[in-house]
């Protein structure tokens, strides 16, 4: 072999991995090209890419964007594909607005919390949360048609014109909230770093979900109506993607499937090009994306061209190696065996990271229920008189429905509940956005964290470890936040806040020294006299 800049045995990677048909810049079939994932897969194995920074045991950088994907970038360079690189931040550029760009490429971009809360409870489409795992591809949506295969009765290409036919596919809309699996994963990293396979590219914070109206056919309908249905064997639909997957120097297209059961409900599973009635974005997968109500983000695949019904869950790497929930500390049963007769039951495994086999962890499909406070910030210093305003959003998944967020003053012993008028309306598959004022009396540096109830009266775990795994997914305990606070319900705090405006020294920041003597030396002798300090006798 022989690889040559831009070159592969003499052949320009250009041919090799040009533009697949007419109007479908930026994808590559390597599902359906075993001889091209293997070309390809054979060119990043010659090469070495830039480290992956490390963050974890250090602060995550204050930059805008956080982090860099030189990696990412690099394995597109190396196949001939610095183009998709290119138009993706373009993209981001054109189709998105003040965002936390949590990384450039694959772009990962976080809603800022003034958006989650100022925008009500859709979000507008330029301020939702975007997770990429690769580039954007660029398909002209009079050149798409989708391909549906596999265990079906009658394979089909159906052409993006056809499917939007509504004399032929009957439409819906459906509020939906999507959220990645990964939202405040950050916690964890904090608190326990090193952990986690994926979280390189996304160290998400609160801001990795959002709330929209997608519009678009059911693809049960479009099951019955344009393949006569699936076969008995068939279980699971499984959605291929036109970008391009990276794991560990191989080639994919991002595949994902959900179990028909899923898919039979109408208005859980939807082919969508409609989002709040404007266009779908192509940062979040026009021409067409599929919506899964209810399921984590990464199962709502974007730029879908091709559907297949399968006897089990697809082989995708992000379906069966990713997205698992693993086991927090296991049997230690199989410690005196080596690899490869160590029994991969979940049973057998050992203790420790290091130890963990891919088949011990479940592939998390529903979402939990779980919330956020979006305001204030932790560490935030709050002047207040006696109530302090809490806001944030709540979220269940798998059609649970959010029934009560609680916000506790004392670390998760009091609760408060939010009034039913401090919460928006409620939906099968989305968020509810509250707010509430908590009483507060005491001052100075505090902790305040939110729990949510869900219509199958599921809530939160009360700390992150309590729930914390090996692969950093679903971080649904409490969120807490630690508050400083400066009642001035409190007559003292009044006198001194309004001493310091007539001496025209500023408060804040609370960790700068006062300027002035805070006890004259009159009141403090008369003070001691009255309580001395040392004994009688
Ligand atoms: N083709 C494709 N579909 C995808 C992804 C992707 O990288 N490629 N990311 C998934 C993940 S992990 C999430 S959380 C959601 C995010 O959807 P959004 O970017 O529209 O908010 O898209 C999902 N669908
Ligand atoms: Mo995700």
């Amino acid at each position: 072999m022989s690889v040559k800049d831009n070159e592969y045995n003499g052949v320009p990677l250009q041919w090799l991995f040009g533009e697949e048909k007419p109007g479908w810049r930026g994808y590559v079939e390597w599902e359906k090209e075993p001889e091209k994932k293997r070309v390809a897969n054979e060119i990043l194995k010659s090469k070495t890419f830039s480290e992956i920074p490390e963050f974890q045991f250090a602060p995550l950088p204050k930059t805008n964007p956080i982090l860099v994907g030189h990696r990412w970038k690099e394995y597109h360079e190396a196949l001939g594909l610095k183009s998709i690189v290119d138009f993706s931040w373009e993209m981001v550029k054109k189709e998105k607005h003040d965002m936390l760009h949590v990384l450039d490429f694959p772009y990962n971009g976080e809603t800022l919390a003034k958006y989650i809360l100022g925008d009500g409870k859709i979000t507008q489409n330029r301020h939702h949360f975007v997770r990429n795992h690769g580039g954007v591809p660029d398909i002209d949506p009079d050149c798409f048609e989708l391909e549906i295969g596999g265990l079906v009765n009658i394979p089909v290409r159906i052409p993006l014109r056809d499917l939007k036919d509504p004399a032929k596919f009957p439409q819906r809309s459906v509020t939906v909230t999507l959220q990645c699996s990964g939202t405040r994963r950050r916690e964890q990293i904090e608190e326990y770093p090193g952990d986690g396979d994926e979280l390189i590219n996304a160290p998400w914070g609160e801001g990795a979900i959002g709330t929209a109206v997608y519009r678009g056919v059911p693809l049960k309908k479009v099951i019955k109506i344009a393949c006569g249905g699936k076969l008995p064997e068939c279980s699971h639909f499984e959605f291929i993607g036109a970008d391009t997957y990276f794991k560990k120097k191989e080639v994919y297209n991002y595949a994902v499937s959900v179990p028909w059961r899923k898919v039979r409900n109408n208005e859980e599973v939807l082919l969508a090009w409609e989002m709040n009635g404007e266009p779908l974005p192509r940062i979040h997968g026009a021409p067409l994306r599929v919506v899964v109500a209810g399921y984590i983000g990464a199962r709502s695949c974007k730029w879908v061209y091709r559907i297949n019904g399968l006897s089990e869950p697809s082989f995708g790497p992000v379906q069966r190696q990713e997205y698992l929930y693993y086991n927090q500390q296991v049997f230690p049963s199989a410690n005196n065996l080596t690899y490869p007769e160590a029994s991969y039951l979940p049973s057998k495994s050992q203790i420790g990271k290091h130890n963990v086999y891919i088949s011990n962890g479940f592939s998390i499909q529903a979402m939990p229920v779980s919330s956020a406070i979006m305001s204030p910030k932790t560490k935030d210093t709050i002047i207040h008189d006696g109530k302090i305003e809490f806001k944030g959003w709540a979220y269940s998944g798998n059609g649970n429905w959010v029934e009560r967020a609680e916000v506790s003053p004392d670390g998760g012993h009091i609760w408060y509940a939010v009034a039913p008028e401090d919460m928006t309306e409620k939906y099968y598959y989305a968020w509810r956005l509250w707010k509430i004022e908590v009483p507060v009396d005491a001052e100075g540096w505090l902790e305040f964290c939110v729990r949510t109830w869900d219509s199958s009266n599921n809530t939160e775990p009360t700390y992150v470890r309590s729930a914390w795994n090996w692969d950093l997914h679903v971080t649904s305990s409490a969120h807490r936040i630690k508050i400083f606070s400066v009642n001035r319900s409190k007559p003292a705090t009044a006198k001194r806040l309004k001493q310091l405006e007539e001496l025209n020294e500023p408060f804040l920041p609370i960790t700068k020294p006062l300027e002035f003597t805070i006890q004259k030396f009159e009141d403090y002798e008369a003070e001691y006299k009255k309580y001395p300090r040392e004994p009688l006798e």
